[in-house]
């Protein structure tokens, strides 16, 4: 039973020395040259090279490094080969205290200060409570509900957004193509958690940004390629935007001189809300290859035909 760990070797060492002591009968692999690719039946890395399935032909499970699963072809994936994301609790709560970081900065107008800061101007702006701000959240997943827990002692004013219907405590659910419309028309501050899938790519648009009430703003921690950065720079120019906080952009890193680099009311940040801990990695693993090998649902099982 071999799982290869295709990833940065330092990590790799402390997480095949935690999954020792969790499955002791794991064979834990570090980089793709420390095993004849037949042995392997556990891949776990966030790359996924186009000939993943040739390389390793007795693969049973590929597990992503992290949350998000779109840098694999989905399609490509063999009938007996599952996938399955990163789902922990830590997650969650990395998650939740970057966006009420994001949000509280946008309610308190940080990104406006750091730019009057760089400009040496000293101006007080108007002050809004939380209690009179309504936060929109689009992805009610594992993250999406973390970040709503996390706003909620705040007061804001809740609403989420997911494609099936939810009812989740705290906060106003809403689904489908009218709930986004009512969900957009009433966010004071929009935060993406979607899933990048063909649905969600480019969702981020000049449409999107106008059906948000006139000075909103926006914390995007989903997928860059969800954002049109032309429609954003305009919304902002314009004022329809009053500020942004950018976790994601595309590509990675953002290149030297893009305009979103130095614009005074945005805040960029290199994808840093949730970093893969060995610790949650090997608590994640172990619960979904015990499940695997006792033939349970699999935690964090991705549904290939929706994309996430
Ligand atoms: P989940 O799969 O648990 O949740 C996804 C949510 O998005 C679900 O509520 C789903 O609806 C909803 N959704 C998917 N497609 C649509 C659509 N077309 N319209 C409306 N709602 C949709 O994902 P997670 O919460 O775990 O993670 C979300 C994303 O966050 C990841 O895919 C990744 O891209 C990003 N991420 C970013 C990180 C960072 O550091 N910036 C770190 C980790 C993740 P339904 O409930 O109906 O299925
Ligand atoms: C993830 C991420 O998907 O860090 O886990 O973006």
């Amino acid at each position: 039973m071999t799982l290869l760990f295709n990833s940065d070797p330092v990590r790799g060492a402390s997480f095949a020395a935690l999954m020792a002591q969790s499955l002791p009968d794991l064979a834990v692999r570090i980089g793709a040259d420390s095993v004849e690719g037949a042995q392997v039946r556990y891949l776990l890395t966030w790359e996924a090279p186009r000939d993943l399935f040739d390389r390793y032909p007795n693969l049973e499970l590929v597990l992503s490094l992290g949350a998000g699963v779109d840098q694999f072809d989905l399609a490509a994936f063999p009938p007996g080969v599952r996938l399955v994301r990163l789902v922990d609790e830590d997650l969650g709560l990395m998650m939740r205290d970057y966006v009420c970081m994001a949000v509280l900065g946008c309610l308190r107008q940080l990104p406006d200060y750091m730019g009057q800061q760089r400009a040496g101007v000293w101006q007080e702006l108007p002050l809004r409570m939380a209690r009179d701000t309504r936060v929109g959240i689009l992805g009610l997943g594992h993250l999406g509900r973390a970040v709503a827990m996390g706003l909620a002692p705040f007061g804001f004013a809740l609403s989420g957004h997911s494609r099936s219907p939810q009812d989740l405590p705290g906060l106003r659910c809403l689904h489908g193509p009218a709930g986004l419309e009512t969900l957009l028309a009433q966010s004071d501050i929009l935060v993406c958690l979607l899933p990048l899938t063909p649905e969600t790519r480019g969702v981020l648009d000049d449409a999107l940004f106008a059906k948000l009430p006139r000075g909103a703003a926006l914390v995007h921690v989903g997928r860059g390629a969800q954002l049109d950065p032309q429609a954003l720079l305009g919304a902002l120019n314009s004022g329809q935007l009053a500020r942004a906080v950018l976790d994601v952009t595309a590509p990675e890193p953002l290149p030297p001189g893009d305009p979103l680099w130095a614009h005074p009311r945005v805040i960029v940040t290199p994808h840093i809300a949730c970093q893969t801990r060995p610790e949650a990695l090997a608590r994640h693993v172990t619960q979904v290859l015990r499940a695997h090998l006792q033939g349970q649902s699999l935690p964090g099982l991705v549904q290939t035909d929706r994309g996430y």
